[in-house]
């Protein structure tokens, strides 16, 4: 693997050895604050894709489709070819990411655009460890953790919302683009709505006189291969029924510049604080629509051209950084919820259109799955004023962040806190290259597990999409071509009590 990155970045990218500088520097701007001199904590922008794979980009080998600003973002900071999502799908790993906890602990899994909040509001997140630290924290693009309690009216204040978990302003689609309400909340109320045409939700049964894709697949423009064939929103059948909000309702066409304009306010208006931008884009979910400018702009179909929308958003905050002098001290963090698929319901021509691209780059399997391309995902993190160009191979799982997180900012986590997260800071910073954690666990959408540790990784048998227990040498054999579980007996059963053992602690 590491000769597989190394031969991809740019020569003279060195691998950084010393970052002791950087935790230093840190603990001195602390004492620096209590002198009431100016703030020097970094802002943290966490930019997080959905559903880009490992070989999506031109710095991880991508040649059908061009990402200059992920790119160049890779060459100033440090790229990470052993990093992964701590599940193959999004709710489950964006719920690990902002709480620190192992998503399956809580049986959570993809929700509907109804379904209520999966984190508790009071508990510490991510963003609210953040806020009692002096950050100003923003939360904006894809949500998809659940909103209200249950039964939620979208034509009220919709809470609990990202607002009463950490976050100070929210601007959100509530679950995928996909899925109903087409609609964006921000601080939790629903934005252009018009109370004479209220919004009505179901995922049970039709509302409405709305058509279906269904019912109406004529009035298509996008077709659907699987699912997605409930109300029709501007052209394109959804999963779930809606009726109402016609003023509210989302154009897939402007997403991506609506949200990253939203994005680059956020960092415009909080130029002064620290702030904590958790910027979630839509891209590159399905449905793929780009806007105008990058439709066909790629050369491997639709799926290119939203990879490289995703790109030029990528840009805009880097541009808007620098025009702030905030980009030496920004921590910029670009990576991927979950692996990559290519038909995920709808007939988008991605699947023709590949022309030879390898979304999963080397790895085998897609989103969904417990092999490596369902959760190795690319991963890159910059810091200019403290962090050197380098790649890293450590294996990383971005729960790690959280704790890595709380370090850098000196929050002193409880033992109840952010319980499954790992302080990996030294390994961010690029200063150690020693893999730190006794094992890295992924889960799929069923929260079923498959545990990596030194060399070997199981796909235990209790996991039902295993017919029988896997064991790969992941060193020698990356793509999981060679199951060794009859061999290595003693490895499987050793891997096994890690789940065994992980699994007893769920508290219910
Ligand atoms: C699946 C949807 C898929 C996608 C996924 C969530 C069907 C057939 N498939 O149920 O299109 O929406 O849920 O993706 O409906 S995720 O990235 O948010 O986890
Ligand atoms: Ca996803």
């Amino acid at each position: 693997m590491k000769n597989y990155i190394r031969t991809l970045l740019p020569t003279g990218k060195k691998l950084l050895t010393d970052g002791t500088i950087c935790l230093s520097l840190f603990s001195s701007v602390a004492v620096a604050q209590k002198a009431k001199t100016v703030d020097k904590r970094p802002n943290i922008v966490i930019i997080l894709a959905d559903d880009i794979g490992f070989g999506d980009f031109g710095c991880y080998g991508a040649t059908k489709v061009k990402t200059p600003n992920v790119d160049n973002l890779a060459r100033k900071g440090v790229q990470f070819s052993g990093a992964c999502a701590p599940a193959s799908t999004c709710t489950p790993s964006r719920y690990s990411l902002l709480t620190g906890e192992y998503a399956w602990r809580k049986n959570v899994g993809i929700l509907q655009g109804d379904a209520p909040i999966t984190i508790k509001p009071g508990s510490l997140t991510m963003p609210s460890m953040l806020q009692k630290q002096g950050y100003v924290t923003g939360c904006i693009g894809k949500w998809h953790l659940g909103l209200g309690n249950g039964n939620v009216d979208f034509n009220k204040e919709v809470r609990p919302s990202p607002n009463d978990v950490g976050f100070n302003y929210s601007f959100i689609l509530p679950a995928t683009g996909d899925r109903v309400p087409c609609v964006y909340l921000e601080n939790s109320r629903v934005v252009g709505l018009d109370p004479n045409d209220p919004i009505k939700v179901s995922y049970t049964q039709k509302v409405g006189n709305d058509p279906t894709g269904k019912e109406h697949p004529e009035l298509l423009k996008m077709k659907y291969s699987k699912g997605h064939d409930q109300t029709i929103v501007n052209g394109i059948s959804r999963i779930g029924y809606m009726t109402g909000g016609n003023s509210a309702r989302w154009k897939d066409e402007d997403l991506a510049e609506v949200i990253t304009g939203k994005a680059v306010d956020f960092i415009k208006e909080h130029a002064d604080k620290p702030f904590f931008l958790y910027f979630a884009t839509h891209d590159i979910h399905v449905p793929r629509v780009p806007s105008a400018r990058f439709r066909g702009s790629s050369q491997c179909g639709v799926r290119g051209d939203v990879i490289q929308q995703f790109d030029w958003s990528v840009g805009e905050v880097l541009n808007t950084l620098k025009a702030l002098h905030l980009d030496e001290n920004t921590i910029v963090i670009v990576t991927s919820d979950n692996g990559p698929i290519i038909d995920d319901g709808y007939a988008d021509g991605a699947v023709e259109n590949l022309n030879g691209h390898r979304a999963a780059g080397m790895f085998r399997g897609f989103k969904y799955s417990l092999y490596e391309g369902g959760t190795r995902v690319p991963f890159i993190i910059s810091w200019p004023k403290v962090i050197k160009p380098g790649t890293s191979d450590v294996p990383f799982p971005f729960i790690d962040l959280f704790a890595s997180f709380a370090e850098l900012s000196q929050y002193k986590l409880k033992s109840h806190e952010a319980i499954d997260s790992h302080d990996a800071l030294s390994i961010l910073l690029g200063k150690d290259h020693k893999p730190y954690r006794d094992y890295v666990l992924i889960q799929n959408n069923n929260g079923e597990l498959a545990v990596k540790k030194g060399d070997w990784k199981l796909i235990p048998v209790e996991s039902k999409t295993s017919k029988m227990d896997q064991l790969y040498n992941l060193k020698k054999d990356i793509g999981e071509t060679t199951n060794l579980a009859d061999q290595e007996k003693e490895e499987v059963e050793a891997l096994r009590k890690i789940i065994t053992d992980i699994k007893s602690t769920v508290k219910n």
